[in-house]
């Protein structure tokens, strides 16, 4: 009993020593002298092997509990000290230190560039409307002058969305263009129409440094009555002309699309090689930037315009294309690879 009285006896002096401690100098050094491998516990803790068997018991007992009391106190008196420590510091705060920078978020490339394109064609007097990306078959192909078993079905290879047996609907696809806003938009309203209708589609194709599965684009349509294609060329080239500066090139080529007669696309002089001849532009010199044409007859009777009555044009353009030969990135995978070093660069 004479150990365990004494080994009380030390624990609460060790106690009270902690209670006055008022530094954590001072707290690290009473840790050391009696939680250490040398200190007063150790040291009562090796006693008791010498002790009268029937004391031994009690004695360990006792060392243990006090070995305890006093980790718990040592903890609560670290916590006490580490408070009044940070309360202190923010007495010396200087307000006169110069902040830490924080980098701001930014547009995506992308959206900077359909803005700028939008901003174009309003000032044309277009105004702008989306549309949804997963489409129906009807208004993908069949609005658009492409009926089923069409050949021209395969100039978009298509995502279809998995059809749900139970409600037995019409095929669902991903959006291969966004052409299929122009039956939406004509369907919904009458001529005069200028609009344009940015947004995402998607193709089953395989990647390289021009072509991506999932691109954008921006539609756009004018219909009214006495729209020609020097309107849609004119309408093109003051387009061509603001986005890329008066010094670059532009061609128009004949081309073929179910929904225009005629049908042409627009390329712009390749900016790496000058219209020499590059990988990027495949040594043509030119890279394609969008369709276009005058909206085919059968696309104006589908939705219950006269086609003798109206006439209109429509274009297609690819914004990724425009981004790489505005700001000359001869890679379209960069757009959507989520590189900061890419991305924060515009
Ligand atoms: C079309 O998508 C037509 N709907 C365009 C059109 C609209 C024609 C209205 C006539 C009237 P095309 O498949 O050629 O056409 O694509 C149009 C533009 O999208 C291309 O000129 C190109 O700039 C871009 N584009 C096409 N495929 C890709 C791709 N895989 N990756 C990136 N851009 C693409």
């Amino acid at each position: 009993m004479k150990a365990t009285n004494e080994t009380e006896k030390i624990i609460s002096e060790q106690l009270s020593a902690l209670n006055k401690i008022g530094t954590a100098e001072n707290l690290e050094e009473w840790r050391v002298n009696t939680l250490g491998r040398q200190g007063v516990i150790t040291s009562i803790l090796k006693s008791i092997s010498s002790l009268p068997a029937e004391e031994r018991k009690a004695a360990g007992s006792a060392a243990n509990q006090g070995k305890i009391r006093l980790q718990d106190a040592f903890g609560i008196k670290q916590k006490q000290l580490l408070a009044n420590d940070s309360s202190n510091s923010n007495d010396s705060l200087d307000i006169s230190l110069p902040g830490r920078p924080t980098t701001g978020g930014k547009l995506h490339i992308i959206t900077q560039t359909i803005r700028e394109i939008s901003s174009v064609f309003v000032s044309l007097g277009f105004q702008i409307e989306e549309g949804p990306e997963v489409e129906w078959g009807k208004y993908n192909f069949d609005m658009l002058n492409i009926p089923q078993d069409h050949p021209a079905r395969d100039m978009w290879d298509t995502l279809w969305v998995e059809k749900d047996e139970h409600t037995n609907s019409e095929p669902l696809l991903l959006r291969t263009h966004t052409s299929p806003m122009q039956a939406r938009i004509m369907e919904a309203s009458s001529p005069p129409i200028r609009v344009i209708i940015p947004g995402k589609c998607y193709r089953y194709e395989a990647t390289d440094a021009t072509h991506e599965w999932q691109l954008t684009q921006i539609e756009g349509l004018a219909v009214d009555a006495d729209i020609s294609f020097a309107d849609l060329k004119g309408t093109l080239y003051e387009f061509a002309k603001r986005i890329f500066g008066r010094d670059r090139q532009v061609r128009f080529r004949c081309d073929y699309f179910p929904f225009v007669e005629p049908g042409v696309d627009m390329s712009i002089d390749c900016f790496k090689c000058s219209g020499k001849g590059c990988s990027i532009c495949s040594h043509t010199g030119w890279i394609e930037i969008l369709g276009a044409g005058m909206v085919h007859p059968n696309v104006f009777k589908g939705v219950n315009y006269d086609p003798d009555k109206y006439k209109g044009f429509a274009f297609g353009m690819g914004v990724e294309r425009i981004a790489m030969l505005k700001y000359e990135i001869d890679d379209i995978r960069n757009f959507y690879a989520n590189d900061l070093r890419f991305l924060s660069q515009f």
